[in-house]
Formats: structure tokens, C-alpha cells, sequence
């Protein structure tokens, strides 16, 4: 098969997968096990969306920014009423979310995911004009209804989570990083208790349409439902966090997406002739860059970690996180460096050496899972992210390795959720929305994003 005849293989199957998604008035990530609308899901997917179907990107966009809540947090889920309570879990009783706004009760989780958003609606936006003037019209109005919006769900995060006090956010349960049993969390969550009895009054859903052995384990599972009824049961109020709650922890890859976001909102606010935004977003950047690079940097391992707030500890573990900080242009040269190292290393080898995208977490590491999600697989939105920040700094050759190897790997193994890091094999959910949608990317777009270093 040529080149070119894999490309519109992969082109097609992927725009299938996001005809099939569609659910009227948003996207689910996979019809399989993720039936209700997911925040950075639908990030990604919009960046697909954009070459095939920008209204419908717009549409998901506004159905995610609908459910934002008054303070400014935009929840993880965006539940569909017509979805039945027993088809995920934990479902809209569990949450028991209040009605919020103009929102009835139970309508959407009270946690958060990290703030793709801004980047997916300027990505959008770019290549409307591909699209034609209706188009560009279009994404221009969009632009200016989401704006407000994408800088409350920041102010959320740069000042309720701020609960280190250092200009990051935290999060308050390892869902909100979105890489859900990263072994990053495990020694914060060792603090947590396990009450393996809260499965009996909730039942697991996932483990009827996945296998138990590429899930989350009981003892973790039970620990993210006490975090979930914790934070429920004070009201999802971020008073007083590192006190009142047994999670609370700064995630390099969740920080440096709220980073990279104030870069797109700059970009955003240029576009709507709020140059003045355009420069507070800036600088906002910038000191985001500077608190990471001061506090989830160790120099003995040169990389970045999760840090534990109410311990102050690094969590040990070297996981694909530490390298997003990459995405960040004012990272400091010898820490970009050092990222470049780590991934060119044994630990997560770059397609040279290995002819695949990097894994989710340390190859060499004991507890490495091949199989298990976040503990080893390598998933595509990660690798999308990280060649970005390759393209930011610089590192063309490396950065157009990377773009091949996902399309390789998609092409080859399908639109799944994860994929083994030794063997390539699909796992997870199939026909699932990011990994089709970026794929629809890193075909189409082999471009600089607007900010990187000259
Ligand atoms: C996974 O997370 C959900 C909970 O939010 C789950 O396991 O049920 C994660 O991979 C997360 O990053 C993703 O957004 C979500 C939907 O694709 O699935």
C-alpha cells in the first residue's frame, strides 16, 4: 500500500469513527463504555472535527461550555439525560450535582479535566478559513462567545485550585488529570482510604464492558469513589483543600495545559482586538512556565513530577506527565533539554529506537504495565501533546518520527483508546473520538504552532 492510499485509509476510518460519535448536540468518546460527553475528549475531538465537520465542533464546544458552572469550573462530564443512570458509572445520582445557572440538578460531574479548550478552539479556528468565508465567519463568532468563558474556567483553576499557594492549580482526584491510575498518584492515594465496601453499594460499570485487566484495580477504585463522595459531600467547595480533602495534587501535565491555554488565549484575544488580554495571557504563560519549573522539577532525576500539596512531595514515579512542560516555549533551555533526554531514553524511547510513540509511563520501570490503562500504554493524545512541544522548541526531525509513528500505529492497530507498548495492539475502547480526531490532525497539519520559538 503507498503512502498516499494509507493516508486516505486512515483519513476515512477516521472521519467514520467521528460520524458515529456524534450524538446530536455533542460528541461521546467512545459509544462502547464513555456514553456521555468527556471535557478534554471534547477538546481533542473538536480539533479533528475542524477539518471534517466545523460546525459540529463549535457545537460540542458550546454543549460542554453550556454546563460550565457559575464559578467558572467546567465539569469533567456533561451528562446525557437520555442515557440511562446504570450506563456509566459513576453516574448523575452519584454526583447529585444542585441545578447550577439555568442547569437542572444532576445534570454534570463537579470535578474538573484539564483545560484543553482554548487550544482546541484556536486549532478550530485556524483552519476554518480552509473551510470558506461562511466558515471563518463562523469560527470568528464562536470565538467571541467562547472567549469570556475559556478565561473563567482559568481564573477557576488559577485561583480556587490554587491550594499550594505557588500559581498552579491542583487537583483534587486523579480523573481531573485525565491520565486517571497514573502511577503518579500512588503515594498520594496510599493516604487515601480504600473502603472496599462502597462497591457494594456502588457498582463498578466499567468491568462489564472492558477487561478487569486493562481497568483501574478495586483498591483504587474504591479509593476514587471516597475522593467523589468527599468532595461531594462538601458541597464541591475548594475551601480550605489541603485540609479538608485526602487529594490534592499539582500535575505537570494539567499545569502545563493550563499554560499552553493562556498562549491560545492570547492568540484568541488578538483575533477579537483585546490586545491588552492578549498580553495579561502572556504573561500569565510565563509565570505558570516559572512555577513549574521551580516546584514539579527534580534535579535528581531531571524530570518533572506530580508534588503531593498536602505532603509537599514529588511523586517518585516517571511518567509520560513530566515530559508536557515541553508545550511551554519559555521553559528554560536546560529543562527542555532534559525532556528531549528522557524521551529519547530506555524509559520511553522515541520511534527510533522503538518505531513507537511513547509509552504512558517508565518502560524500565518494575510495575510496568503493558496492558493496564495509564500504567504503561501509550495513548494518542499524549503524543500529540508531546510533539507539539517538539515543534515549540524546535525539534522538527524528532517531531515528524513521532507524527509517523502514531500514524503507523493507528493505521496498523485501528482508532482505539490505548495501545500495548510493546506489541502495538489496540486496547480499551474501540472507534474512540481523540484518537481518531488527532489522527485526522497529524494527517492534515504538519504546521508550527503560532507561538513556537523562532
Ligand atoms: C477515562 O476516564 C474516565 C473517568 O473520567 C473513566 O475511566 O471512566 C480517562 O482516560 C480520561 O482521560 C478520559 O477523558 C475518559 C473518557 O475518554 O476516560
Amino acid at each position: 500500500m503507498t503512502a498516499t492510499e494509507m493516508s486516505a485509509e486512515l483519513w476515512n476510518s477516521a472521519a467514520r469513527v467521528l460520524e458515529d460519535n456524534w450524538a446530536g448536540d455533542h460528541m461521546v468518546p467512545s459509544r462502547k463504555l464513555y456514553p456521555h460527553q468527556w471535557s478534554w475528549d471534547a477538546a481533542f475531538i473538536a480539533i479533528g472535527l475542524g477539518y471534517v465537520n466545523p460546525s459540529r465542533a463549535w457545537r460540542d464546544l458550546r454543549s460542554l461550555f453550556e454546563a460550565q458552572w457559575p464559578d467558572g469550573r467546567v465539569p469533567h462530564i456533561v451528562f446525557d439525560p437520555a442515557t440511562a443512570e446504570g450506563d456509566y458509572f459513576p453516574g448523575p445520582a452519584v454526583w447529585n450535582v444542585p441545578a447550577y445557572g439555568r442547569r437542572p440538578a444532576r445534570g454534570s460531574t463537579g470535578i474538573v479535566q484539564p483545560p484543553m479548550h482554548a487550544i482546541a478552539a484556536w486549532e478550530v479556528y485556524r483552519h476554518a478559513s480552509g473551510h470558506g468565508a461562511a466558515c471563518a465567519l463562523q469560527a470568528h463568532t464562536e470565538l467571541e462567545w467562547l472567549y469570556p468563558r475559556l478565561v473563567a474556567q482559568q481564573e477557576y483553576l488559577l485561583g480556587r485550585r490554587d491550594a499550594g499557594g505557588a500559581g498552579l492549580a491542583a487537583i483534587v482526584h486523579p480523573w481531573e488529570a485525565g491520565l486517571d491510575n497514573s502511577p503518579s498518584w500512588d503515594p498520594p492515594l496510599a493516604n487515601v482510604p480504600a473502603d472496599r465496601s462502597l462497591l457494594e453499594t456502588y457498582r463498578r460499570r466499567d468491568l462489564a464492558v472492558a477487561d478487569a485487566a486493562q481497568r483501574p484495580t478495586d483498591t483504587d477504585y474504591a479509593r476514587y469513589i471516597g475522593l467523589v463522595l468527599n468532595y461531594r459531600d462538601g458541597n464541591y467547595s475548594d475551601h480550605d483543600l489541603a485540609q479538608r480533602h485526602g487529594f490534592v495534587v499539582e500535575c505537570p501535565s494539567f499545569n502545563s495545559i493550563l499554560g499552553a491555554a493562556e498562549l491560545s488565549l492570547a492568540q484568541i484575544a488578538g483575533v477579537l482586538g483585546l490586545g491588552d488580554q492578549a498580553r495579561r495571557h502572556r504573561d500569565r504563560a510565563q509565570r505558570i512556565t516559572m512555577a513549574i519549573a521551580s516546584r514539579l522539577w527534580d534535579p535528581q532525576t531531571r524530570t518533572f513530577h506530580a508534588r503531593d500539596v498536602r505532603t509537599g512531595r514529588l511523586s517518585p514515579a516517571q511518567c509520560v506527565s513530566g515530559l508536557m512542560p515541553l508545550m511551554l516555549p519559555d521553559l528554560p533551555p536546560d529543562q527542555t533539554e532534559a525532556i528531549m533526554a528522557e524521551a529519547r531514553s530506555a524509559r520511553f524511547g522515541l520511534p527510533e529506537q522503538t518505531l513507537l510513540p511513547v509509552p504512558s509511563y517508565d518502560r524500565t520501570a518494575p510495575d510496568f504495565d503493558t496492558q493496564r490503562y495509564w500504567r504503561g500504554p501509550i495513548w494518542i493524545n499524549m503524543n500529540w501533546l508531546l510533539r507539539r512541544g517538539m515543534l515549540v522548541h524546535g525539534y522538527r526531525d524528532d517531531a515528524e518520527d513521532l507524527r509517523r509513528s502514531m500514524l503507523r500505529l493507528v493505521h496498523g492497530n485501528g482508532h482505539f483508546e490505548y495501545f500495548d507498548p510493546k506489541t502495538g495492539e489496540g486496547l480499551g475502547a474501540p472507534a474512540f473520538g481523540w484518537t481518531a480526531a488527532l489522527s485526522l490532525d497529524l494527517l492534515a497539519d504538519r504546521s508550527v504552532p503560532a507561538y513556537a520559538r523562532s
